[in-house]
Protein backbone atom coordinates (compact mmCIF):
# COMPACT_ATOMS: atom_id res chain seq x y z
CA UNK A 1 0.00 0.00 0.00
CA UNK A 2 1.61 3.29 -0.87
CA UNK A 3 1.16 5.75 2.04
CA UNK A 4 0.23 9.37 1.65
CA UNK A 5 2.76 11.50 3.29
CA UNK A 6 1.49 12.53 6.96
CA UNK A 7 1.46 15.82 7.88
CA UNK A 8 3.70 16.91 10.96
CA UNK A 9 3.16 20.70 12.61
CA UNK A 10 5.85 21.17 14.93
CA UNK A 11 8.46 23.36 15.85
CA UNK A 12 12.69 23.14 15.96
CA UNK A 13 13.24 24.05 19.24
CA UNK A 14 10.42 22.45 21.72
CA UNK A 15 11.23 18.56 21.92
CA UNK A 16 7.77 17.12 21.93
CA UNK A 17 7.36 16.85 18.11
CA UNK A 18 10.61 15.51 17.81
CA UNK A 19 9.63 12.38 19.04
CA UNK A 20 7.00 12.38 16.23
CA UNK A 21 9.59 12.74 13.45
CA UNK A 22 11.38 10.00 15.38
CA UNK A 23 9.08 7.51 14.84
CA UNK A 24 7.86 8.28 11.38
CA UNK A 25 11.50 7.87 9.95
CA UNK A 26 11.75 4.95 12.55
CA UNK A 27 8.63 3.38 10.74
CA UNK A 28 9.74 4.96 7.55
CA UNK A 29 6.26 6.36 7.38
CA UNK A 30 6.12 9.72 4.89
CA UNK A 31 5.40 12.79 6.64
CA UNK A 32 5.87 16.45 5.39
CA UNK A 33 6.40 19.46 8.29
CA UNK A 34 5.28 22.56 8.73
CA UNK A 35 7.47 24.65 11.59
CA UNK A 36 5.01 26.61 13.48
CA UNK A 37 6.36 29.66 15.33
CA UNK A 38 5.15 30.38 19.03
CA UNK A 39 3.58 33.73 17.94
CA UNK A 40 1.33 31.99 15.60
CA UNK A 41 0.59 29.01 17.46
CA UNK A 42 -3.05 30.66 19.77
CA UNK A 43 -4.41 32.03 16.64
CA UNK A 44 -7.76 30.40 15.70
CA UNK A 45 -6.18 28.48 11.95
CA UNK A 46 -3.67 26.21 14.32
CA UNK A 47 -6.04 26.06 16.96
CA UNK A 48 -8.52 24.78 14.34
CA UNK A 49 -6.43 21.43 14.47
CA UNK A 50 -5.21 21.79 17.86
CA UNK A 51 -7.25 23.32 20.19
CA UNK A 52 -4.68 23.26 22.71
CA UNK A 53 -2.51 25.94 20.56
CA UNK A 54 0.79 23.75 21.04
CA UNK A 55 2.61 21.30 18.59
CA UNK A 56 2.83 18.56 17.64
CA UNK A 57 -0.40 17.95 15.60
CA UNK A 58 -0.50 15.78 13.05
CA UNK A 59 -3.00 15.54 10.01
CA UNK A 60 -2.94 11.66 8.08
CA UNK A 61 -4.53 12.08 4.74
CA UNK A 62 -4.68 8.27 5.06
CA UNK A 63 -7.35 8.01 7.34
CA UNK A 64 -8.87 11.24 7.72
CA UNK A 65 -7.36 11.29 11.33
CA UNK A 66 -6.04 15.23 12.89
CA UNK A 67 -4.97 14.95 16.26
CA UNK A 68 -2.99 16.28 18.53
CA UNK A 69 -0.45 15.28 22.18
CA UNK A 70 2.23 13.46 21.52
CA UNK A 71 1.59 10.34 23.23
CA UNK A 72 -1.43 10.18 21.70
CA UNK A 73 0.26 10.41 18.49
CA UNK A 74 2.69 8.06 19.31
CA UNK A 75 0.02 4.95 20.08
CA UNK A 76 -1.82 5.52 16.99
CA UNK A 77 1.04 5.58 15.03
CA UNK A 78 2.24 1.91 16.04
CA UNK A 79 -1.88 1.12 16.24
CA UNK A 80 -2.07 2.24 12.97
CA UNK A 81 0.97 1.63 10.86
CA UNK A 82 3.17 -1.08 13.20
CA UNK A 83 0.69 -3.69 12.19
CA UNK A 84 3.60 -6.69 13.50
CA UNK A 85 4.19 -4.46 16.39
CA UNK A 86 8.01 -3.90 15.89
CA UNK A 87 8.02 -1.06 17.79
CA UNK A 88 5.43 -1.39 20.35
CA UNK A 89 4.00 -4.55 22.01
CA UNK A 90 0.89 -5.99 21.23
CA UNK A 91 -0.51 -7.90 23.93
CA UNK A 92 0.19 -9.13 27.59
CA UNK A 93 1.06 -7.44 30.23
CA UNK A 94 4.45 -5.65 29.11
CA UNK A 95 1.91 -4.01 26.82
CA UNK A 96 0.62 -1.92 29.75
CA UNK A 97 3.78 -1.38 31.37
CA UNK A 98 5.00 -0.38 28.17
CA UNK A 99 2.33 2.39 28.33
CA UNK A 100 3.19 2.49 32.08
CA UNK A 101 6.32 4.38 30.79
CA UNK A 102 4.87 6.33 28.35
CA UNK A 103 2.50 7.89 30.42
CA UNK A 104 5.19 8.59 32.68
CA UNK A 105 7.15 10.27 30.05
CA UNK A 106 4.20 12.54 29.19
CA UNK A 107 3.55 13.34 32.55
CA UNK A 108 6.64 12.95 34.91
CA UNK A 109 9.55 13.96 32.66
CA UNK A 110 7.92 16.05 29.28
CA UNK A 111 6.34 18.88 31.51
CA UNK A 112 9.09 18.95 34.59
CA UNK A 113 12.03 19.70 32.30
CA UNK A 114 9.92 21.82 30.67
CA UNK A 115 9.83 24.10 33.83
CA UNK A 116 13.32 23.46 34.58
CA UNK A 117 13.79 25.06 31.47
CA UNK A 118 11.19 27.54 32.22
CA UNK A 119 12.68 28.61 35.60
CA UNK A 120 16.26 28.52 34.66
CA UNK A 121 15.93 30.64 31.63
CA UNK A 122 12.52 32.42 31.04
CA UNK A 123 10.79 33.31 34.19
CA UNK A 124 10.86 37.26 34.91
CA UNK A 125 12.27 36.94 38.65
CA UNK A 126 15.01 34.66 39.38
CA UNK A 127 13.20 31.66 42.12
CA UNK A 128 16.42 29.31 43.03
CA UNK A 129 14.21 27.22 44.94
CA UNK A 130 11.99 26.59 41.86
CA UNK A 131 14.90 26.04 39.75
CA UNK A 132 16.27 23.44 42.29
CA UNK A 133 13.18 21.90 42.85
CA UNK A 134 12.77 21.66 38.59
CA UNK A 135 16.51 20.80 38.51
CA UNK A 136 16.41 18.10 41.04
CA UNK A 137 13.30 16.46 39.53
CA UNK A 138 15.14 15.91 36.49
CA UNK A 139 18.06 13.82 38.26
CA UNK A 140 15.15 11.97 40.15
CA UNK A 141 13.74 10.90 36.57
CA UNK A 142 17.28 9.95 35.38
CA UNK A 143 17.43 7.56 39.08
CA UNK A 144 14.03 6.04 37.82
CA UNK A 145 15.08 5.19 34.40
CA UNK A 146 18.20 3.99 35.81
CA UNK A 147 16.80 1.59 38.33
CA UNK A 148 14.27 0.40 35.64
CA UNK A 149 17.20 -0.80 33.01
CA UNK A 150 19.00 -2.74 35.44
CA UNK A 151 19.37 -5.90 33.60
CA UNK A 152 17.81 -4.44 30.46
CA UNK A 153 18.64 -2.61 26.95
CA UNK A 154 15.13 -1.41 26.92
CA UNK A 155 12.41 -0.02 29.26
CA UNK A 156 9.39 -3.23 27.86
CA UNK A 157 9.66 -6.25 25.91
CA UNK A 158 13.48 -6.87 25.54
CA UNK A 159 13.16 -4.34 22.48
CA UNK A 160 12.98 -1.13 21.30
CA UNK A 161 9.73 0.11 21.49
CA UNK A 162 7.61 3.53 21.48
CA UNK A 163 8.25 4.02 25.59
CA UNK A 164 11.84 4.14 24.87
CA UNK A 165 11.45 6.57 21.88
CA UNK A 166 9.33 9.04 23.79
CA UNK A 167 12.14 9.91 25.99
CA UNK A 168 15.04 11.20 23.50
CA UNK A 169 14.26 14.49 22.74
CA UNK A 170 13.94 16.20 26.27
CA UNK A 171 16.84 13.90 27.07
CA UNK A 172 19.12 14.98 24.69
CA UNK A 173 17.39 18.96 25.39
CA UNK A 174 17.80 18.41 28.90
CA UNK A 175 21.38 17.10 29.00
CA UNK A 176 22.31 20.65 27.49
CA UNK A 177 20.59 22.89 30.04
CA UNK A 178 22.84 25.22 31.83
CA UNK A 179 23.23 23.99 35.85
CA UNK A 180 22.37 20.56 34.98
CA UNK A 181 25.33 18.64 35.87
CA UNK A 182 26.67 16.11 32.83
CA UNK A 183 29.46 14.56 34.50
CA UNK A 184 27.70 13.69 37.61
CA UNK A 185 24.48 12.49 35.82
CA UNK A 186 26.79 9.67 33.63
CA UNK A 187 28.61 8.69 36.71
CA UNK A 188 25.20 8.24 38.86
CA UNK A 189 22.84 7.20 36.18
CA UNK A 190 25.44 4.83 33.95
CA UNK A 191 22.22 2.57 32.94
CA UNK A 192 20.10 5.34 32.07
CA UNK A 193 23.56 7.04 30.42
CA UNK A 194 24.03 3.73 28.00
CA UNK A 195 20.64 3.36 27.07
CA UNK A 196 20.39 6.52 25.63
CA UNK A 197 23.21 7.06 23.94
CA UNK A 198 22.46 3.39 22.34
CA UNK A 199 18.95 5.24 21.25
CA UNK A 200 20.57 8.39 19.71
CA UNK A 201 22.99 5.51 17.98
CA UNK A 202 19.63 4.25 15.86
CA UNK A 203 19.91 5.63 12.14
CA UNK A 204 16.00 7.30 12.38
CA UNK A 205 16.97 8.87 15.42
CA UNK A 206 20.52 10.38 14.16
CA UNK A 207 18.97 11.61 10.89
CA UNK A 208 15.84 13.40 12.74
CA UNK A 209 18.34 14.64 15.73
CA UNK A 210 20.92 16.34 13.04
CA UNK A 211 17.93 17.76 11.51
CA UNK A 212 16.69 19.82 14.41
CA UNK A 213 20.34 20.67 14.84
CA UNK A 214 20.91 22.00 12.04
CA UNK A 215 17.36 24.20 11.84
CA UNK A 216 18.15 25.21 15.31
CA UNK A 217 21.71 26.46 14.09
CA UNK A 218 19.81 27.78 11.18
CA UNK A 219 17.95 30.21 13.25
CA UNK A 220 20.19 31.28 15.71
CA UNK A 221 22.77 32.71 12.77
CA UNK A 222 19.39 34.26 11.57
CA UNK A 223 18.64 36.01 14.98
N1 LIG B 1 1.66 17.40 26.20
C1 LIG B 1 1.93 18.06 24.94
C2 LIG B 1 2.88 19.20 25.18
C3 LIG B 1 3.06 20.03 23.93
C4 LIG B 1 3.97 21.22 24.19
O1 LIG B 1 4.10 21.73 25.31
N2 LIG B 1 4.56 21.70 23.11
C5 LIG B 1 5.40 22.87 23.19
C6 LIG B 1 6.63 22.65 22.29
S1 LIG B 1 7.61 21.30 22.84
C7 LIG B 1 4.64 24.07 22.65
O2 LIG B 1 3.89 23.93 21.71
N3 LIG B 1 4.82 25.26 23.25
C8 LIG B 1 4.20 26.46 22.78
C9 LIG B 1 3.44 27.18 23.85
O3 LIG B 1 3.46 26.74 25.00
O4 LIG B 1 2.83 28.19 23.52
C10 LIG B 1 2.52 17.03 23.96
O5 LIG B 1 3.33 16.21 24.38
O6 LIG B 1 2.14 17.05 22.78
Amino acid sequence: MSLKPIHLYTHAGGPNPWKLAILLSTLQIPYTQTFVPFSDIKKPEYLAICPNGRVPAIVDPNTNVTMWESGAIMEYLVETYDKEGEYWVKEGGERWVGKSWLFFQMSGQGPYFGQAIWFTRYHSEKIDSAKLRYINEIYRVFSVLDTALEGKSYLVAEKCTIADLSFIPWNYHILRLEGVDVAMVEKSYPRFWEWHHRLLEREAVKKVMSEREGIMAEEARGK
